[in-house]
Order: C-alpha cells, then structure tokens, then sequence
C-alpha cells in the first residue's frame, strides 16, 4: 500500500494483478475476496544446488507447466555380460537406460557377493551406456544395477542377472593360464606334476582332462590330452555340467 499527495491510498493486491487508488472498505473487501479467486497455473518446481567451490554453488532450477518438473529414469537392467566365468577374473557388463527428460544419469551396481554395493558412476548421458567390471570367488552370484538421474530420483533394482564362477573354464588348460589354451605348456605341467613333484594343477578340475566324475588326476588324463593334442582324439569335455 502507497498513499499519494492526497493521502488516497493505492493499493496493489493479488500479487500485483490488481490495483486500486481510493479508500473504498467494500471495494477493498471485493479486492481481498478476488485474490483468492484468480486461477493459478499449475507450476511444479525442483531446485538442485552444487558447492563448485569454498563459497560459490551451481543452482539449477527447472519448472514444468501443467506438467512434473521432473519424471524418473526408466527402468535399468544388466544388459551384456557374461553369466558364466572364472574366479578371481574381471568381467565386464553394461545397462543402458533413458531418462524422459534427458537427464544425466548415474548408475550403481550390487554384485550380489555381500560386499558393498558400487560407488555411484556417471555421470552419462541419457542412453549412454556404463560399463563396469566386477570379480567374484567361485560361486552364483546375482548381479542388480539401478539409475539415478541428475535430480536424485533414483530406479528400483533391477531384475537379477545370474553368473557362476568356477575355476575350470577350458578343461585341459593344465596351467590355468589366462589365454585358455591347451598347448604343450599343459602336457609338460601335467607331466611335471605326476611324474617329477611338480607343482598340483592351481585348478584341479581344469586338469582333470578326462572329466571323470572322482575328479581324479592320473594316467588317463595324460593319455586323453596326448590323444587330443597329437591323434586327433576327442576335445577334453565341458567344464560345465
Ligand atoms: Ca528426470
Ligand atoms: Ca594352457
Ligand atoms: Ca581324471
């Protein structure tokens, strides 16, 4: 309220919309009974604010008309990655998702071993995909991921995603070595073990060529990698069951 040389007092109400010079009580009353009346544009606002420095902040602010200023990632899920391995070997997997307004987007990752769950990664662009890798004992483990967009609304966990670790990935790759193959290095091993108090095999059931169901590792392993290295003899059977 101002008043003019007159001391007539203007009065601005409803937020500025209305404005009134006199000293009117029933126009004053009509005025105050108005304010409550005028429609509202259904705004929706979120503010987010980010120490950049000792004492300067990024605030950002974002407002939706008749719409939510914001809406949630949708679902993640494991995308890619191996569900069968070896332990104590890093494997990658992805999730990709999207957020509907192209938020920026971090993801984390339950490796379902009991340990903690990943720091938050991104951030990545809405679609982009986030790789991480992860190494496990030997076991089943359920791997989850979940999004958060730029806002802190965070995805439920995803569905789980199964992978079972063992040592014997290739059987026959005598000395485990990393590549899988099964060479001359593995028959010299083998040999070295049975024969001259060489080292035992660092996975046994790798070096149990024949896949006999004791696991045993004797003459007949030898015999079943000689074959199939050097006669053409039958491929050392799965690791998996
Ligand atoms: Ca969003
Ligand atoms: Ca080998
Ligand atoms: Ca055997």
């Amino acid at each position: 309220m101002e008043f003019n040389r007159a001391w007539t007092p203007t009065i601005y109400s409803d937020g500025g919309y209305q404005l009134y010079i006199g000293n009117s009580e029933t126009s004053i009353r009509n005025l105050i009974g108005q304010s409550s009346q005028r429609a509202v544009a259904p705004l929706d606002l979120i503010v987010r604010m980010e120490q950049v420095g000792d004492d300067s902040y990024d605030i950002t602010v974002r407002i939706g008309n008749e719409v939510p200023a914001n809406n949630d990632p949708a679902a993640a899920a494991v995308d890619a990655g191996p569900t069968f391995g070896e332990n104590g070997v890093e494997y990658e997997f992805e999730s990709t998702t999207t957020d509907p307004d192209a938020d920026e987007l971090d993801y984390q990752w339950d490796w379902g071993d009991g340990r903690d769950l990943s720091e938050w990664m991104g951030p990545y662009a809405s679609g982009e995909t986030c790789t991480a890798s992860h190494s496990w004992p030997e076991g089943d483990f359920d791997i989850k991921v979940r999004a958060r967009d730029a806002w802190g609304v965070e995805t439920e966990w995803s569905a789980a995603y199964s992978i079972h670790l063992q040592c014997c990935v290739v059987r026959g790759n005598v000395d485990d070595d990393p590549s899988g193959e099964i060479d001359i290095s593995d028959l010299v091993y083998l040999v070295d073990y049975m024969f001259t108090g060489g080292d035992q095999p660092p996975c046994p059931d790798a070096a149990n060529v024949d896949g006999d169901i004791t696991g045993d590792i004797d003459i007949s392993d030898l015999v079943y990698l000689v074959d199939y290295m050097f006669t053409g003899g039958d491929e050392p059977p799965s690791c998996v069951r």
